[in-house]
């Protein structure tokens, strides 16, 4: 059987930790007097935590100096840490489990690429962590998404050639990533959102029974 690089995206893909950084940033925003909506927190998905707070001062008209940016970046992090620590295996996201589980059956390549720096500790606290044959994280990378370092060095762990890989992604810069690295990109979630994916879902259980199957012939156009 033919084999393909499958590449996770994490936050938003395998686990609805989205939600989590969303309150998260909305708080920290609120703390700089700043208005913070769900439409700026799209722009946020796949984006480092550095970044993202750069955004939300551009966002926000505000400057703010290195120790105070540093300290409000240790407080995002530790109120997000605390909404992780309640996560437990009912929240990975629907069907991702069963993928992940007949992908390892029929011994394709599984991958985890994410921007987060949380990333092993959240796979571990999922109970998901042993399912992975390769894991890049924000820990592991200098540039971002929509740079393809994070899954060109996920496809180097699996050595795998990038034109075999499939990256699944909530968000437009990693969407943007896996297109500008060659790979097939399937998005998760609005379509509106997402137009450059190759393909789009809703969710997991929305694919079609013979899906991975039908990924394994699939070409990059
Ligand atoms: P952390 P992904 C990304 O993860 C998130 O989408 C993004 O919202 C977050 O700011 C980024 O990770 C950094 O996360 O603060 O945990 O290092 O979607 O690439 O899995
Ligand atoms: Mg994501």
């Amino acid at each position: 059987m033919s084999k393909k690089a499958f590449i996770f995206d994490l936050d938003g893909v395998v686990v609805d930790t989205a939600k989590f950084h969303f309150v998260a940033w909305q708080r920290l925003a609120a703390s700089l007097d700043i208005n913070f909506t769900e439409v700026e927190n799209e722009q946020l998905k796949g984006v480092s935590r550095v970044r993202s707070l750069e955004k939300i001062l551009a966002w926000g008209g505000k400057t703010i100096d290195a120790a105070t940016f540093d300290s409000k970046l240790i407080e995002k992090n530790q109120e997000y840490l605390e909404m992780v620590e309640t996560l437990t295996q009912t929240d990975i996201l629907p069907g991702v489990h069963e993928f992940l589980l007949r992908l390892r059956s029929s011994g394709q390549p599984i991958a985890l690429g994410s921007a987060s720096k949380n990333a092993r500790p959240i796979l571990k606290k999922l109970g998901i962590y042993d399912l992975f044959d390769a894991i890049v994280d924000g820990t592991d990378v200098t540039k971002a998404k929509p740079d393809p370092e994070v899954f060109i060095k996920a496809c180097q762990l699996l050595d795998m050639p990038a034109q075999n890989a499939i990256v699944f992604e909530d968000s437009i810069a990693g969407v943007q990533a896996a297109n500008n690295a060659g790979m097939i990109s399937i998005g998760l979630g609005d379509p509106e959102n997402l137009k450059e994916a190759d393909a789009v879902f809703s969710s997991f259980t929305e694919m079609p029974a013979d899906y991975q199957e039908q990924l394994l012939k699939k070409v990059k156009k």
